[in-house]
């Protein structure tokens, strides 16, 4: 299959920000030449919590999304938009697996977390997992669109872009 250059969503959840890894993380982006074509800082509400995970209660049950939406809105998230050959994907490999602790070390989540879904249903909480990205193609398109307007995202060329054309 032909490589495409795709836009994916990224959020850097609350955990990430009361950390202080925002810029950690984002870096780990850019060091894969990344581009960042839109940014924005939220503290997401009920609503917008909603239509963001708007089929994961219907996938995960009632108690996983009320600890998800809960954990979304103790505190302001960043959203990227990240532009690259096959971005979606990549933007999953960078990341990890959603439970940290089977998250390969070298990942985000792998690297700066360790939470389990089983250790977080034990203790009633979220899985404090740094980071949402999109998981396809489809879901990509709709999130993107959700969380950004059209002018809130930016076409412009990398140093490389520029040097390689
Ligand atoms: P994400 O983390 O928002 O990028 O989503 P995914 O695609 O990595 O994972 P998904 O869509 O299956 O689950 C969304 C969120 O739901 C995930 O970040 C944490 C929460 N979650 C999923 N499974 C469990 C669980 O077994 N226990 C708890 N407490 N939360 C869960
Ligand atoms: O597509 P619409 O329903 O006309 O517009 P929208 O409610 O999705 O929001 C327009 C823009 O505001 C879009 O860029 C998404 C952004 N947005 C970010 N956070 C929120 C939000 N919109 C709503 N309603 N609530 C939010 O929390």
């Amino acid at each position: 299959q032909a490589h495409t250059v795709e836009r994916t969503l990224v959020l850097l959840k609350p955990d990430a920000l009361v950390r202080g890894l925002a810029g950690r993380v984002v870096q780990r982006f850019e060091d894969a030449a990344l581009k960042i074509v839109g940014v924005k800082m939220k503290w997401m509400d009920e609503d917008f919590t909603r239509r963001h995970y708007f089929d994961l209660e219907e996938r995960l049950g009632s108690e996983v999304y009320n600890l998800t939406a809960t954990f979304m809105q103790q505190g302001p998230v960043i959203a990227l938009v990240l532009e690259g050959y096959d971005a979606i994907a990549t933007v999953r490999k960078i990341v990890g697996s959603t439970y940290p602790n089977q998250a390969p070390a070298g990942t985000v989540r792998g690297d700066f977390s360790h939470m389990s879904s089983a250790a977080s249903v034990t203790v009633g909480k979220a899985v404090a997992n740094l980071v949402h990205a999109s998981g396809n193609k489809e879901e990509a398109e709709q999130e993107v669109q959700l969380w950004f307007d059209k002018d809130e995202l930016y076409d412009y060329r990398t140093l490389a872009e520029i040097y390689t054309s």
